[in-house]
Parts: structure tokens; C-alpha cells; sequence
């Protein structure tokens, strides 16, 4: 269907220096970060903030394609299908791939390190840190942490990229820049800060200490729902007269909160909706339960179910209900973080994120969230678990998801294709029988807590939940988990 409503917005001031660099140049920053900065030049904000954004890994194509176009790039905001706001986005100044040979490596690094940068925030998602997900802590048998400890000066990791910056910034007596993660990870200044850190400390235990005094580590909560743009959104973007290949479809709800702590300053985004806040843990911890929750469940049990997309999956009322009790009777709940809000801002919220759900025009694929699963349900489902656990609270939905994702490894062992970064740890438990496979996964400690692993209701709720989709199918155990 062609909305009604077609509003469009241009990038009416161009950055003119760069202040902010960025490390993860994905559909998540170029539809957030730079659309918040993008209003706020328009709005009149100082041009020297403009943002140099890298890729270190993955799409040097599309380094070069922005290049080639200005950098300007169109990011299309559906209220819904009737309503759209289509936005010119110009707020990058320049674009970087670095890639395994490490190409414009040395161009990023000078602008790390040049005194005009203040700033830099990353988006290299939850794997992109190294950490091990149980307890956050650097993993030091990563490949990348251990090339980046050999070769210091040519880091291919974030943490060895930030590392090596702020060393020359040391050594040539620069301060050094804030690190604004906005990636989505409970206290995630904090578990960069100990990532690098760490890192440091292997390198060189003075620079760690230089760090540790130096450097602020602001934490931030982010949200904006940003599929990967696949043919079905480049056909509903071309119905719009938008032919930008790298335009960007996202859903026009924002949500920016961040921790205010930046020794060199910052725009001042307060302008353009941003929330400076002293501490930003209870609006992680609801974000990342309740939304980020609520997609995991939706991907794993609406996949099962023949479901392609998120709108498709939150309108099965089987799935709905279970969602529903997920979000009233584990999620809120187990919020514990000081200032968390009350039940019924809570309940309003849980409201709003049934209707972001079911926006029809995102086409947000299941698949896309089912991957990385070992990195991402730490923050979304256990952290959660273990408080419901502490308080003696239903633990149900949440046993009922950790099967659904057994059960999505299991499938996936078939095909040999699961992306995540313990797929072979993973294949390992599928490979396992049928009756051995719950205990085998909540045994990984790389995933799992002791506190969480060794609680016999975790292991006794799963273990029935998981024997109920392998024998009787998925629709057979939603229908279970409402009866308990
Ligand atoms: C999603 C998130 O892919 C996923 O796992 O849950 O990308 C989600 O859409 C964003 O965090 C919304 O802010």
C-alpha cells in the first residue's frame, strides 16, 4: 500500500570537521547516531562534530559506494503504512575500511588519535567486544585479541583499535577520547572500559592504569527497530520514488538515553530528544528484558511456527499470549535496577512495544534476530532469570524460550549453517540425545552462570519444555507453558 503521507526532510547543513568517530558503519548507526546528529545540524549545531565511520570487518562495499555518493544516503521512518518521513542524512564527513589487510587502517588511526576527536561511540554489536558472554569479562583466547596482542600497532578488534588510539593519544600527550558504546549490552561503558582495560593491561600495566584514570566510559541505551534491507524493503522504498541503494527502512519511533559523562564535551543532543541521564542502568535493563526479550522469544518460537517476520509472528495470537505473560509476569518483574519505573509505566511500555511490533511496513526478518543467540540472551533472558530466581518468581516463558532456541540449534545442526560465535560448542549439545541436550547447553559456562545453570527449576522447566516441542511440537508446548 502507498501512505498518504510523505514527508520529507533534507540534510540542510553539511559537517564541516570531524569530531566523533565511529567503529561499525551497519543499518543500526546510519538510521540512529546519525540521524540524531543530522537533526541536530540542521537545527543548528556545531558542523565540527561530523562523524568518521569505519567498517573493520565486513561491506567494503559499501564504504565505497557511500564515498562515491557524498556520503549522503536517505533513511525512510514508517509511523506505520500510511505515514512516512523520508530523511537526507549527510552528518558523515568520511568513511574508513580497515578489513583483515588492515586497508585504511593508518587513515582511521590519525583521526583516532588527532586532537579534534572527542568522541568515539560504537555499534559493533554484541561480538564485535570479545567478550565471554556468561560474565563479560575480555576473552583472551579470541583470535582477534590474541593477533591484536601480537601486533599491537595493527589491531583488527575494536578494544585493540581503541587500545592502540589511545596509546599514541598518551604518548603524544593528547587527552583522551570518551568511548560511547551503543551497542545493546547491559552496562556497556562499563564492559568496554573493562575490555580495554584488560587488553591494555596485557600490553603494558601503565597504560592500563592511564586508562582506567583517564578515560570515561559513559554507558547509553539505544532503540530503534532497523532491519537489514533486503529486496522486500527495496521494492516498498522504490514504491516511494526512494532508489538510493543504501537507503534505510526503520520504524519512526527513536530512543537515545546516555550517560552524561564527556571530559572533552559533546553536541548538545538534548536538542533533538536525547536523555542525559546520571545513570542509565534501569533504562538498559528494561530495554533490553522487555523489547530485546520479546524479540528473542518472537524469533525462536515464531520461527518454529512458519513465521517470517516480526508483524507476522506478534499477530499469532498462540505466540501473543505468550509474549504478553512474558513481558507482565517475567520481564517487568525481575527489573531491578534503582529508578526503574513503576508497574504501570511498565505495563503502558510493554503496550507500546505490542504496536512497534506489529508496524506492517518494517518486514524486521526473525532470522535476523535469531543469530548470535549465545551473545545476546545473557542480557536479554538470564540476567532476568536470575532475579526472578532470587525472588522465587515464574520462570515459565522464559525456560519455554531457552528450549525454543535448543530447538533452533538442533534444527540448524541439520544444515550446519547457525550463525553465532559458538556454533561449534553449539553443534556439540545438538549432537548430543534428545534427553541429555538441555543439561549439556545450560552447562556451558561461557554461556551460562553457575547461578543460573546449577538451579534445578531452570534445568526441571526447560528440560519439560524442551521434551514437549521435540515430541508434540511448538503449538503443543505454548499451550503447556499457559496451562502451568
Ligand atoms: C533486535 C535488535 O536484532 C535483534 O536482535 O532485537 O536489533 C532490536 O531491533 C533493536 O535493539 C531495537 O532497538
Amino acid at each position: 500500500m502507498t501512505p498518504r503521507l510523505i514527508e520529507h526532510q533534507p540534510a540542510s547543513v553539511l559537517p564541516s570537521a570531524v569530531g566523533i568517530v565511529h567503529l561499525g558503519l551497519g543499518a543500526f548507526h546510519r538510521a540512529h547516531q546519525t540521524v540524531y546528529l543530522q537533526r541536530w545540524l540542521n537545527a543548528g549545531g556545531d558542523p565540527r562534530w561530523g562523524i568518521e565511520a569505519a567498517n573493520l570487518r565486513a561491506n567494503r562495499g559499501l564504504v565505497a559506494r557511500l564515498r562515491a555518493a557524498g556520503h549522503r544516503y536517505q533513511v525512510v521512518e514508517y509511523a506505520d503504512d500510511q505515514q512516512v518521513t523520508v530523511r537526507e542524512i549527510a552528518s558523515i564527513a568520511q568513511v574508513r575500511y580497515t578489513g583483515p589487510e588492515g586497508e585504511e587502517l593508518e587513515a582511521l588511526l590519525e583521526t583516532l588519535v588527532a586532537p579534534a576527536t572527542r568522541i568515539v561511540t560504537l555499534t559493533v554489536t554484541e561480538k564485535g567486544y570479545c567478550l565471554q558472554p556468561s560474565d563479560g569479562a575480555l576473552d583472551e583466547r579470541d583470535p582477534l585479541i590474541r593477533h591484536d596482542l601480537e601486533h599491537p600497532d595493527r589491531p583488527r578488534s575494536a578494544p585493540g583499535l581503541l587500545v592502540a588510539a589511545l596509546a599514541e593519544r598518551r604518548a603524544r600527550g593528547t587527552a583522551p577520547f570518551t568511548v560511547l558504546s551503543c551497542d545493546n549490552l547491559a552496562a556497556n561503558g562499563e564492559r568496554v572500559r573493562s575490555a580495554v582495560t584488560r587488553l591494555a593491561a596485557l600490553r603494558d600495566p601503565a597504560l592500563a592504569g592511564w586508562i582506567e584514570a583517564q578515560v570515561a566510559f559513559p554507558s547509553s541505551m539505544v532503540d530503534r527497530i532497523v532491519p537489514r534491507v533486503d529486496e522486500t524493503t527495496r521494492s516498498r522504498l522504490g514504491e516511494l520514488g526512494v532508489s538510493d541503494p543504501d537507503a534505510l527502512a526503520c520504524e519512526s519511533f527513536s530512543q537515545w538515553v546516555i550517560e552524561d559523562r564527556f571530559p572533552l564535551g559533546r553536541p548538545d543532543w538534548e536538542r533533538v530528544g536525547v536523555t542525559m541521564v546520571a545513570s542509565v542502568a534501569p533504562f538498559e535493563e528494561m530495554k533490553l528484558r522487555m523489547l530485546n526479550g520479546s524479540h528473542s522469544l518472537l524469533a525462536y518460537l515464531g520461527l518454529a511456527l512458519g513465521h517470517r517476520t516480526v508483524d507476522q509472528a506478534v499477530l499469532d495470537p498462540r505466540l501473543r499470549r505468550v509474549l504478553e505473560r512474558y513481558l507482565e509476569e517475567e520481564a517487568a518483574p525481575s527489573l531491578d535496577a534503582p529508578g526503574t519505573p513503576g508497574a504501570q509505566e511498565l505495563a503502558a511500555y510493554a503496550e507500546s512495544l505490542l504496536e512497534r511490533f506489529a508496524n506492517p511496513s518494517l518486514g524486521h526478518r526473525l532470522d535476523q534476530i535469531a543469530m548470535d543467540g549465545s551473545q545476546k540472551l545473557p542480557q536479554r533472558w538470564l540476567s532476568g532469570l536470575e532475579a526472578n530466581l532470587a525472588a522465587g518468581r515464574d520462570i515459565a516463558v522464559t525456560a519455554l524460550g531457552l528450549a525454543g532456541w535448543l530447538a533452533f540449534i538442533v534444527a540448524a545442526s541439520g544444515t550446519g549453517e547457525l550463525d553465532d560465535p559458538l556454533a561449534e560448542l553449539l553443534f556439540a549439545v545438538a549432537a548430543r540425545p534428545s534427553g541429555q541436550r538441555v543439561e549439556a547447553l545450560l552447562c556451558e559456562r561461557a554461556i551460562f552462570h553457575p547461578g543460573v545453570a546449577g538451579d534445578h527449576r531452570v534445568t526441571r522447566a526447560v528440560a519439560e519444555a524442551y521434551r514437549a516441542i521435540d515430541e508434540r511440537g511448538v503449538e503443543a508446548a505454548l499451550e503447556d507453558a499457559m496451562e502451568n
